[in-house]
């Protein structure tokens, strides 16, 4: 029987060398608490390595999201500076095992989040905002998971591209958001799918850090979950998210 900081190592090494491994939850039965203290440990790993958080995802915050992929639960997972990907660059598709592609909006903390907050509070709290692609990369064969294997997966995260930072608007409610494989439109859907309002994927990551006792610090970036289901990249494509009103976040697999 494997424990939490064996399947760390073990999610951990499945990423760096880009090779699936078996469902954890088919073996060994752990708790959504034990499955974020997984995702801590691998990421861990990865600190220790030199990388650095960066930020965090939602992930599940839209019906088409949770329809694709069964799970109906929101869960969260951390951003690193090694996932980063720079907007407008080229990646080769070899340093993942199967990658989808989302669309997503994604936000720039100004001060630290260590309580609840409300939406009429989010102004003191976001610098700005941008289109943003996010690359999921799941560490299980065929991308199937329950609710603690993805968490203790970091939920799936693996990269992801940030489009210009803009002024927070008052309202992101309505905007046309789409993924775009070489201008081909692939996904498409209005920002409310987010929550029926993106913003409050911050209220919800400020829940979040409340029950977890974390604090998401000033300059974090969040990402807030996909608008519409993601779809498997191919060599040879550029990536495209658009949101209405925001300039566009790109990136081309080789
Ligand atoms: C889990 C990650 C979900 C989102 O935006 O909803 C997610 C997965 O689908 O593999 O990132
Ligand atoms: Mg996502």
């Amino acid at each position: 029987m494997m424990n939490k900081q064996e399947i760390a190592k073990k999610l951990d090494g499945a990423a760096v060398a880009a090779q699936p491994v078996e469902q954890i939850s088919l073996s060994v039965k752990f708790s959504e608490e034990e499955a974020y203290d997984i995702q801590r440990l691998s990421m861990e790993e990865r600190y220790s390595r030199g990388d650095n958080f960066v930020g965090l995802k939602l992930g599940f915050t839209s019906y088409a999201k949770m329809e694709q992929m069964g799970v109906h639960d929101m869960i969260w997972g951390r951003l690193t500076k090694n996932m980063w990907l720079t907007n407008g660059s080229q990646t080769s598709l070899s340093r993942f095992i199967h990658p989808r592609a989302e669309p997503e909006i994604a936000f720039l903390l100004k001060k630290d989040i260590d309580r609840e907050i409300g939406l009429e509070e989010i102004p003191e709290y976001i610098e700005s905002t941008c289109a943003a692609i996010e690359i999921i990369d799941s560490r299980y064969k065929n991308f199937k998971f329950s609710l603690e294997d993805v968490i203790a997966d970091n939920c799936s995260s693996s990269a992801f591209v940030l489009g210009e930072w803009q002024a927070l608007p008052k309202s992101l409610n309505d905007l046309k958001m789409s993924l775009m494989f070489n201008d081909e439109v692939k996904q498409q859907d209005s920002s409310n799918a987010i929550l029926d309002n993106p913003l409050l994927s911050i209220c919800n990551a400020s829940r979040l850090a409340a029950k977890y006792n974390q604090t998401f610090p000033a300059g974090s970036v969040l990402l807030a979950g996909a608008a519409t289901p993601a779809v498997f990249v191919e060599p040879g494509t550029t990536v495209r998210a658009t949101v209405e009103g925001m300039s566009e976040a790109s990136v081309t697999f080789e």
